[in-house]
């Protein structure tokens, strides 16, 4: 009994786990006690101080573990902090670059703003481009590389400059078959780790970093032979431990035999078509839900944040993350050549 019991006990927890959480996207406000509608943002006034059309500031660089961290994309010195490696990220992605940031598997983000309010105006807003690739199905089917990431935007509600207002999820093409408030937590590797080798010989570590999920699902982010000098968890974070939540999309990975292809989404998503098309990675603020699903009018958002949002390890292209090289945003006129897919 005691046993049913505890096990019962166990699964409510977990079952909890899952709902969202405080330090989630969409959860940065107190609920209101009144009948304030708290979307209401027509007393709030876009703050468009200047005109840029490019990311001037990065507030927080947060990448989950993954195959990159600490490598390259930002590389990780000796001495680094949350500072710095935002400052090296904001270097990568601001103006008009082609360097890039990883963002790690999922979970892991960026926060960024263009020096002024993004308004919400006919059509889509801005872009964010990633290094996305197709295969060339004749010659190559089997090559594409799109590591999609989601986005999420915020309005300055409580005009302190800072992201720490409620976050919206914009919804993708892939939204109604993706899971919502996911989260994941990912342990450093301990000191006495001794490593597992899988197969094939690329498969240097099956069990480098362990990861749990909310549904009481554990896994590991695998080390591969072409990143071995690395340890995968990102070495400037003091926590031995780092949760991330939000929206995880379906495996894209498609596969035949040992050849494995990361195959594109639709619309609404980053590092998901290549950076030719402005259309493809383009974004409409008027996409917007929070966490419950429900549509939520932005007049105008002053926060990008983007998400990988695949947790996955595709044979030896690694696990799957989401690249961010620089954002931009579209005017009204830009807007109007710009046609709409299926379903936006
Ligand atoms: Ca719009
Ligand atoms: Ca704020
Ligand atoms: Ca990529």
């Amino acid at each position: 009994m005691k046993y049913r019991l505890t096990i019962l006990l166990t699964m409510v927890l977990l079952a909890t786990a899952c709902v969202k959480s405080k330090d989630e996207p969409g959860n940065g406000n107190d609920p209101k006690p009144d009948n304030e509608d708290p979307y209401d943002f027509s007393a709030l006034q876009p703050d468009m101080s200047s005109d840029g059309k490019y990311i001037t500031t990065v507030f927080e660089y947060r990448p989950a573990p993954g195959q990159f961290a600490n490598e390259n994309y930002p590389a990780y010195q000796t001495g680094d902090n949350d500072n710095s490696m935002t400052q090296k990220a904001l270097q990568a992605i601001a103006d008009n670059t082609t360097e890039l940031i990883s963002l790690g598997v999922f979970g892991g983000y960026v926060t960024f703003g263009f020096g002024h309010s993004v308004i919400n105006h006919d059509g889509k807003d801005f872009a964010v481009f990633g290094n996305a690739l197709y295969g060339n199905k004749r010659v190559t089917p089997h090559l594409g590389s799109c590591e999609p990431g989601v986005v999420y935007v915020s309005i300055d509600k409580n005009k302190n400059h800072l992201p720490d207002d409620e976050w919206f999820l914009l919804a993708g093409s892939e939204y109604h078959r993706s899971r919502h408030n996911y989260s994941v937590t990912y342990y450093r590797t301990p000191s006495d780790h001794i490593p597992t080798p899988g197969i094939p010989a690329y498969r240097t570590d099956t069990t480098l970093i362990r990861w749990l999920d909310c549904d009481g699902v554990t896994g590991y982010v695998e080390q591969n032979s072409y990143h071995t000098t690395n340890n995968y968890y990102p070495n400037w974070y003091s926590e031995d431990h780092i949760t991330f939540s939000g929206e995880l999309l379906p495996s894209n990975i498609q596969r035949s035999g040992t050849s494995y292809a990361l195959h594109t989404y639709d619309w609404g998503y980053v590092d998901t078509h290549p950076n030719d098309s402005l259309n493809r990675n383009a974004f409409d603020i008027s996409w917007a839900v929070n966490t419950n699903g429900q549509k939520i009018h932005l007049p105008f958002i002053d926060f990008v944040r983007v998400a990988t949002a695949v947790l996955q390890q595709a044979g030896m292209m690694g696990d799957t993350s989401t690249e961010v090289t620089s954002a931009q945003i579209i005017t009204e006129d830009e807007a109007k050549t710009l046609p709409k897919y299926e379903g936006q």
